[in-house]
């Protein structure tokens, strides 16, 4: 089990954040640093440290992830001109919160290679 995060203290709603999305599974919300016009977080309840702890078991869940970034593509008119899906992973990948999250940036034109 992950440890807990500022993002399981969002989830129960002891800090607040602008939360987008919700389901039994998922939980979406502006990221406090936004990087693009649109840039939120979306996570699993159930905490998963990294995306090194993927595997198996919790890949249906981390697939649902997705799930909810083509739902909140739609519903907030990205699908058709696109969007970015990244998750950090440890220190080289950015990471700084130990609960996998997908960051979904869009709003504007993205470049490549991300440094
Ligand atoms: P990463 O560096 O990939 O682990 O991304 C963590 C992101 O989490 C970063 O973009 C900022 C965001 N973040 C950190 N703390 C909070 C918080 O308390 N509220 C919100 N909404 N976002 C947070």
């Amino acid at each position: 089990m992950a440890e807990e995060t500022i993002f399981t203290k969002i989830i129960n709603r002891d800090i607040p954040a602008d939360i987008i999305y919700e389901d039994d599974k998922a939980l979406a919300f502006k990221d406090i640093n936004p990087q693009a016009p649109f840039h939120c977080l979306i996570i699993p309840k159930q905490p998963i440290a990294t995306a090194n702890d993927i595997n198996e078991d919790n890949a249906g869940l981390v697939g649902h992830l997705y799930v909810v970034a083509a739902k909140l593509a739609a519903e907030h008119n990205f699908s058709q001109d696109g969007y970015r899906l990244v998750m950090n992973c440890n220190e080289y990948g950015g990471q700084t919160v130990y609960h996998i999250h997908l960051h979904m940036l869009a709003g504007k034109q993205m470049g490549w290679p991300p440094y």
